[in-house]
This record gives structure tokens, C-alpha cells and sequence, in this order.
């Protein structure tokens, strides 16, 4: 196991951050959605059996969890070990997060009653874990330069949770509630912003040095309603988040057709599935943004060569303009080999090209 790569310019100035502003760096950062986790034995022996919420609210635990794939990977940045349902849960609207399944809501929201059992979050009374697993990963991670990415669940993607009540493939009760009652949905969306930019907020005041907005299943949506019932409260996540100075990322699976609204959501970066290639993403998203993503992560399963390749296109793909932090299309794979991940991560070193000094002199290989 690598111990954490040296750098020495502070997560201000590390190649990530520089990234998500589209300015130069030495080499094309990389980091993996859900690079903590099940891949990894060392978190199956650090997790044991108890359940994931627990874990969270465990600081140490919590920011051992957070570096354990920047030691094993060396990755640009680190991501909290939390969730998007941690906010919801930290109120009482009675979340649990069910091993194999994912959150599951007891009581789903249903009416206007049920805004009364969203109250405002405070995170240092109702979750003061989270603050302290910034603070603990973020001293730790302080030597190398790495950054720390805060996170939070997008209105719409953790609404989709408390209106369905659990995992959903067609999202019908929250459709449905979205078009039949726009101003009870209006008020729940207006609530769960709130909840997002409390979260963010602590997370940054403890040291995080960008977020992410996960809108996991926005590409659900069609354009319309999107830009109708979900885009103004992102807007307002992220302006508040942008306020606080650190660059922000607004990702989202199956977004094709809302990548050009995505880019007008003020996020510095849109993070991108494998879906659309990262040339014909940046095109969509509009000047002035950075694009992050995409391989596949079906592709990180190997034989090695075949992830080597589908990177590859990735990087020729993302061209030579600045701006462009490598990630997989969605989340690691349980099943994936760790070792795949940590030769994906010096191939992108080596070998990314987006904004990287002297790219010209030195085209992408194969
Ligand atoms: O016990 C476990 O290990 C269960 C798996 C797990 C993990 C590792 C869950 C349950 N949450 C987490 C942590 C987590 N969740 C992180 C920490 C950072 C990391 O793992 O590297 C992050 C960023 C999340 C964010 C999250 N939770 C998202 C957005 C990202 C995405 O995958 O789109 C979503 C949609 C959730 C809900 C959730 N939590 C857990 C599961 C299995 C799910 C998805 C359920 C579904 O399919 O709807």
C-alpha cells in the first residue's frame, strides 16, 4: 500500500482544484465516485457488520473510511464517507439505509402534513459527526495536498427517496406528485435546498475544499420538467455553495438531453455518465465549465487491457483544453479489483491531457 502521494501546495492549489477551475495543472486529476467501500477489503474489515448510518456517525471511523482509497489508489481527492440521506435521518424523518437495497423510509412523505417532519437541519446539533469526520480526514490528508470533496444529496434525487419510500426504477409517485401538486413540491424541494446548503456549509467550514451535488436520478426526468421543478433549487445549492469559495460539482446518470440546463446551474463542473462522450458533453454543457468523468465502470472489471483502452478514449475524448477531471460514469462496482483502479490512476497521470503542460508536445498513446 502507497502511502499519500506528496504535494505540498495545499488543497487550494492541488491539480483537483485547479481542474474544477479550468486552470493548467501537472498532470489530469483523477478520483472515483464510491472509491470507498465494498471494492476494498480494508473497509469490509473496517466496517464489520454494523450498519452504514452507524458507521457514518462514527468520526474516526468515518475518516478512516474517507482515506482508505487515496493510500491504496493515490487519487486526487478524497470524498467524505457519508451519505445523502445522513441530513434527512439527522432531523427524524426516520431513514434507514438497508444493506443490498439502499435508504428506506419509513413513513414516505405523502402531504403538506409531512413538511412539518422536515425541520430546519442544524448540523452541529443534529449531526456534529459529520464536522468532526472532516476535521479529523482533512488533518490527516493536510501533509499530501490532497483535498477532501464535501457532498450532499440534490433536492430532487433525495425527495425521490422520501416520496417513493425507498430505491425506484420509474420514480412514478414522485412524477406524479410533481405534476399534480407543484406547490406542495415546490415546498419540499425548498426544504430539502436548505437542508443541502446546511450540510455543505458545515462540511466546508470543517474543510472540505469543493463539493459535490450528487443528482443521481435527475436523467430520469425530461428537460421540461427539469428545468421546471428541479433546476431552481439546485441553482440555489450551488449559488450558496459557490458563495462559500469552493469549487462545485453537479453530477447526474442518464443526463444526455439535460447536460446544456446543467451547465446554466452554476456548478463549475458537470460531472458526465458514460453515455456521452466527454468531447460532445463539453459541448453541451457550454463554455466556462469543466466537465468530470466518464469511464464506464462496468470496464474497470477488466482484463486490465480493456479498461486501459476504454481510459484512454476517456482521455482523447476529454481533449486538451483545461478542465477535465477523470471519474468513472457512475460509482465503483462492488466486485471490482482495486489493483485495476490504482493502474487506472497512474495511466490517467501519465497520460490525461486536458490542460496539462506541454500536452501539445505529447499526444495521447493508442
Ligand atoms: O453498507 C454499505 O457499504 C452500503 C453501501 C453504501 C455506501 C458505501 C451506501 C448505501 N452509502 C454509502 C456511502 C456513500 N453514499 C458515499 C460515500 C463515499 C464513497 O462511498 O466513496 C457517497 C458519496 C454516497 C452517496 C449516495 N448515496 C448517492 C449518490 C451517489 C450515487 O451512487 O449515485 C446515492 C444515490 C445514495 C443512496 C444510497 N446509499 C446506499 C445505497 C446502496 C444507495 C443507492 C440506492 C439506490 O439504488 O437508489
Amino acid at each position: 500500500m502507497s502511502t499519500l502521494p506528496p504535494d505540498g501546495s495545499g488543497p487550494a492549489g492541488s491539480p483537483f482544484v485547479r481542474a474544477c477551475r479550468r486552470l493548467p495543472v501537472p498532470h489530469t486529476p483523477v478520483w472515483f465516485m464510491r472509491q470507498a467501500g465494498r471494492s476494498l477489503p480494508e473497509y469490509r474489515a473496517l466496517r464489520g457488520d454494523g450498519s452504514i448510518l452507524a458507521a457514518i456517525a462514527d468520526p474516526a471511523l468515518a475518516a478512516e473510511a474517507t482515506l482508505q482509497p487515496v493510500r491504496r489508489y493515490g487519487v486526487d481527492a478524497a470524498i467524505l464517507f457519508s451519505d445523502i440521506v445522513v441530513p434527512v435521518e439527522a432531523v427524524g424523518f426516520g431513514v434507514d439505509v438497508v444493506p443490498g437495497r439502499g435508504p428506506v423510509v419509513e413513513r414516505p412523505f405523502r402531504s403538506a402534513d409531512d413538511l412539518a417532519r422536515l425541520r430546519p437541519l442544524e448540523p452541529e446539533v443534529d449531526a456534529p459527526y459529520v464536522a468532526e469526520a472532516v476535521r479529523l480526514a482533512v488533518a490527516e490528508l493536510a501533509p499530501s495536498g490532497v483535498p477532501l470533496i464535501g457532498f450532499a444529496g440534490a433536492p430532487f434525487t433525495v425527495a425521490s427517496y422520501l416520496v417513493e419510500g425507498g430505491p425506484s426504477r420509474t420514480f412514478t409517485r414522485v412524477k406524479s406528485l410533481m405534476h399534480a401538486e407543484p406547490d406542495l413540491w415546490r415546498a419540499l424541494l425548498d426544504r430539502l435546498a436548505a437542508m443541502a446548503v446546511a450540510f455543505l456549509s458545515a462540511q466546508v467550514a470543517a474543510g472540505a475544499a469543493a463539493v459535490q451535488l450528487f443528482d443521481s436520478w435527475a436523467g430520469w426526468l425530461a428537460p421540461y420538467e427539469y428545468e421546471q421543478w428541479v433546476l431552481p433549487a439546485t441553482r440555489q445549492v450551488l449559488a450558496a455553495a459557490a458563495a462559500l469559495g469552493v469549487p462545485t460539482i453537479l453530477f447526474g446518470v442518464g443526463t444526455g438531453e439535460l447536460l446544456g440546463l446543467m451547465g446554466t446551474s452554476g456548478a463549475d463542473v458537470v460531472g458526465v455518465d458514460w453515455r456521452v462522450p466527454l468531447d460532445r458533453a463539453r459541448a453541451r454543457v457550454g463554455v466556462g465549465r469543466a466537465v468530470q468523468g466518464n469511464l464506464d465502470p462496468s470496464l474497470c472489471l477488466g482484463p486490465w487491457p480493456v479498461t486501459a483502452a476504454a481510459a484512454r478514449r476517456v482521455l482523447d475524448e476529454a481533449g486538451t483544453e483545461p478542465g477535465h477531471v477523470f471519474n468513472l460514469g457512475h460509482g465503483v462496482l462492488p466486485e471490482t479489483d482495486p489493483g485495476i483502479l490504482a493502474e487506472l490512476v497512474s495511466l490517467v497521470h501519465a497520460e490525461g491531457r486536458a490542460g496539462v503542460t506541454g500536452a501539445d508536445r505529447a499526444p495521447v498513446a493508442g
